[in-house]
């Protein structure tokens, strides 16, 4: 979409901290990190967020949460432990409307989740 954010990071007409590429997905760091290792998951194809998953391929969708599991092993997090978080509309918070999965850890985290 030409005025998304998330799809400007995709075509590199904004800048970003890349972690992981193939071709159904880009990862890079957010730009305000919650956690020491603090990654955003997004499919290259445009979907708004997990209400309108619908319209992503299954491939991309499994690569999605392949990649979140590459990342925590690349980042070092993947035997201390870590979160995968997909905000969706309003009362999650969601402020880009482009499916992205968090990849949060490399500290304790507490045993809220809201
Ligand atoms: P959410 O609130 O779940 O929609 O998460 C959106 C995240 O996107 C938020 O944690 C901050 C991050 N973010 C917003 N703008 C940028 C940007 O320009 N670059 C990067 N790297 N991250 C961004």
């Amino acid at each position: 979409m030409d005025d998304c954010l998330f799809c400007k990071i995709i075509r590199r007409e904004i800048p970003s901290a890349k972690v992981y590429e193939d071709d159904d997905v880009y990862a890079f760091r957010d730009i305000h990190p919650m956690a020491p290792v603090h990654v955003l998951v997004v499919p290259k194809t445009h979907v708004s967020g997990m209400s309108a998953v619908d319209a992503l391929s299954d491939a991309a969708l499994a690569a999605c949460l392949r990649a979140c599991r590459t990342i925590a092993e690349q980042e070092g997090i993947a035997q201390s432990g870590y979160r995968v978080v997909s905000n969706c509309g309003s009362d999650a918070c969601q402020s880009v409307p482009h499916l992205h999965f968090h990849v949060l850890g490399g500290k304790h985290m507490t045993e809220s989740m809201a």
